[in-house]
């Protein structure tokens, strides 16, 4: 009878273990699932959020203010000048830019918020279109939120934040144009971000970024690595 029990045992531990190192070994593959950026085409523009509503598959949106770095940022990840639109001027991007880095994996440049010479209603009307599509996507598995170095966490980027995490949305925070401070200087403002975000967002990562100088493009893609492979939902 101990014998039986005994055999039993092995048994299931034998079996636990198989599927446990199944487990992990998957986890191991997904977890070094890398993506070619370099590959990425623009798919379509839209004009405003609710196309992207009915979307299936997985995307990433570009969140920022206008003139943030958003259009910059995805240039620099896919090697290419000017596969999405950038200007000195704020606002050079109007609709809704979707780009496929593979099958069903996707960017999304969105319209920069807080572009001063935008109309009120037509500010008001994207504020809450952004908020709908934090709210209701199907597809949206993470978002890249810009912020300019030396003017984060201004108050339409900590209602962003604050949906992200009410809608427990993932995110990485990219504190851009990092080039245009001194290396200690970019490493404090990421401290003073890191600090003040800690109780939103715990642990996210908040990375110094620069398209100019491709600083911070491998915690980037990491993140996005992660994300299209439905790591961290
Ligand atoms: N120095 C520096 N300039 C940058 C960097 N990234 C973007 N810029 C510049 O900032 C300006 C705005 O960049 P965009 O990428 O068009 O910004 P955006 O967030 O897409 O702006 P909207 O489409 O208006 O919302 C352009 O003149 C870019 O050349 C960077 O890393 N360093
Ligand atoms: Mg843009």
């Amino acid at each position: 009878m101990k014998n039986k029990f005994t055999e039993n045992s092995v048994k299931y531990a034998i079996i636990l273990f198989m599927r446990l190192s199944i487990f992990i070994k998957e986890m191991h593959v997904l977890n070094y699932l890398t993506h070619n950026y370099h590959v990425t085409r623009f798919l379509k523009s839209t004009p405003n959020i609710y196309a992207l509503l009915q979307g299936v598959g997985i995307e990433v949106a570009f969140i920022g203010r206008s003139n943030a770095g958003k259009s910059s940022a995805i240039n620099t990840l896919s090697n290419q000048k000017s596969l999405a639109r950038t200007s000195k001027n704020p606002g050079s991007t109007r609709l809704i830019n979707q780009f496929e880095v593979t099958d069903g994996a996707r960017l999304i440049d969105l319209p920069g918020y807080g572009y001063t010479l935008a109309p009120k209603p037509r500010k008001n009307q994207w504020l809450r279109e952004l908020g709908e599509y934090l709210k209701n996507s199907q597809c949206l598995k993470g978002i890249v939120l810009l912020m300019d170095i030396r003017h984060p966490l201004q108050g339409l980027d900590q209602q962003i934040i604050q949906w992200a995490s009410d809608f427990e949305r993932p995110l990485i925070l990219l504190l851009t144009k990092a080039d245009k401070l001194t290396y200690t200087a970019s490493r404090d403002q990421v401290n003073i971000v890191r600090k003040a975000m800690l109780p939103i967002l715990g642990d996210a990562p908040i990375e110094a970024f620069s398209s100019l100088k491709k600083l911070g493009i491998d915690k980037l893609t990491e993140r996005l690595n992660m994300w299209f492979s439905g790591l961290m939902l």
